[in-house]
């Protein structure tokens, strides 16, 4: 830097550079212009803004009114572990309860990359035109641990994510019952309340997750593509006995015969399996969530699908079961928790452990002195 002190030119009120030309005037236009004195009031950065907390009530009326804002944060309650919130959960799920029940729960599965995000905004944008509202709910395996897909997901349903018709909602995976099973179960009660009449649940079918969206759906769609034995992946998974309606996505373009011909062949398979709904024979046809073709065909097969649930009472019995069975699954989960939380089995299970794994005692014994530990039976084994 120089050392020459800024000079004041002739007929210039300001200081300028020493590298100003002397003789320039006023026609060379740079000056020192005087700094902002930091008030430390200019330019601080408010504190963010504390959301308001809101009580049960505001929630339930939120959510009536399909509220996009209060839906989204009555999710995220009902969602939460903590005990605080799991209380304003129960009452508020208490209260929408007589507005739920109503809705197509779709469940909606395929392995990554068949197209699953695609075909849901091309599915449900054509579900929102003929007048539905529709909720979207996707469990996103990677969403614990990464943050998750869910920015990719955000970009493949441009146009549903910004539909008011329709809400996208990530659901966290992880957690007890199977990771999706409470959180997910609650968060279509909600969606149910705040009026949305189809809600899908999209999982990647690469775990266990189908099995639990399965039961708390009343249909279940799985999206396949052509090749790559993938019809014969599907079967050793199990999930083509879970569907009601298979799906092979992609049929466009050059990919149009594989496609035809996996369909053939996926009739063939299904000839073979029992369908996963009684009454219903699992249907199977292509689509192009790219083109569009095909789409609208799933949506009029479900709609046999449903009409056929409706005569036959399957869809019903199939609600009442799926009721009792989350009963059970809520108590065995509750009954577990509180026994491996005991301090006096925490104390115990260790060294129980390595006597079963080391063979100095039977699975049974040690199974019985756990027990024993935690008060449920009297009967302990002496090892
Ligand atoms: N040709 C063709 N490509 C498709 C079709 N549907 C999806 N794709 C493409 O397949 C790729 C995967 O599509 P996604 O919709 O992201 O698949 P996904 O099942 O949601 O994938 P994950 O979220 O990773 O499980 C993308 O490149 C899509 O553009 C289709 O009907 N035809
Ligand atoms: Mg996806």
């Amino acid at each position: 830097m120089s050392e020459k002190p800024l000079q004041l030119h002739d007929g210039c009120p300001q200081p300028r550079p020493d590298w100003v030309p002397d003789d320039c005037g006023p026609t060379f236009t740079t000056w020192v212009m005087q700094g902002v004195r930091p008030s430390g009031a200019v330019n601080a950065v408010p504190p963010p803004r504390r959301r308001a907390t809101l009580s049960t009530e505001d929630y339930v009326k939120g959510v009536l009114a399909c509220d996009p804002g209060v839906l989204g944060r009555a999710i995220t309650l009902v969602e939460s572990n903590a005990p605080a919130h799991r209380r304003q959960a129960q009452e508020l799920l208490a209260a929408l309860l007589p507005h739920t029940g109503r809705a197509r729960r779709i469940g909606l599965t395929g392995i990554p990359g068949a197209g699953k995000s695609t075909f849901i905004e091309a599915f449900g944008l054509h579900l929102v035109g003929q007048g539905h509202k529709l909720a979207v709910l996707a469990i996103d395996p990677s969403s614990a641990v990464t943050g998750g897909s869910i920015l990719g997901d955000k970009v493949r349903m441009e146009l549903l994510g910004r539909d008011p018709r329709a809400f996208i909602r990530p659901s966290p995976s992880g957690g007890s019952l199977g990771g999706v099973t409470r959180k997910t179960r609650e968060a279509i009660l909600v969606c149910e309340a705040a009026g949305y009449d189809v809600v899908i649940v999209e999982t990647v079918g690469v775990g266990q997750n189908e099995v639990a969206v399965r039961a708390m759906v009343d249909a279940f769609v799985v999206l396949s593509i052509a090749g790559a034995g993938d019809e014969m992946q599907g079967i050793k998974k199990g999930v083509i006995e879970m569907a009601d309606l298979m799906v092979i996505n992609k049929a466009d373009g050059e990919n149009i015969p594989r496609c035809t011909a996996a369909l053939a062949e996926m009739r063939r398979v299904l000839h073979y399996l029992r369908p996963a709904t009684e009454g219903w024979k699992t249907t199977v046809q292509t689509a192009s969530a790219r083109t569009g073709a095909g789409v609208a065909d799933v949506w009029t097969s479900l709609q046999a699908y449903f009409a056929t649930g409706e005569q036959t009472g399957a869809t019903g019995r199939r609600r009442r079961d799926q009721a009792v069975a989350w009963m059970h699954a809520l108590i065995e989960e509750r009954l577990r928790s509180d026994f491996y939380g005991a301090e006096a089995v925490k104390a115990m299970r260790g060294e129980i452990e390595q006597a079963v794994a080391a063979g100095r005692i039977a699975p049974l014994a040690g199974a019985l002195n756990l027990l024993a530990a935690g008060g449920v039976t009297h009967e302990r084994v002496l090892a």
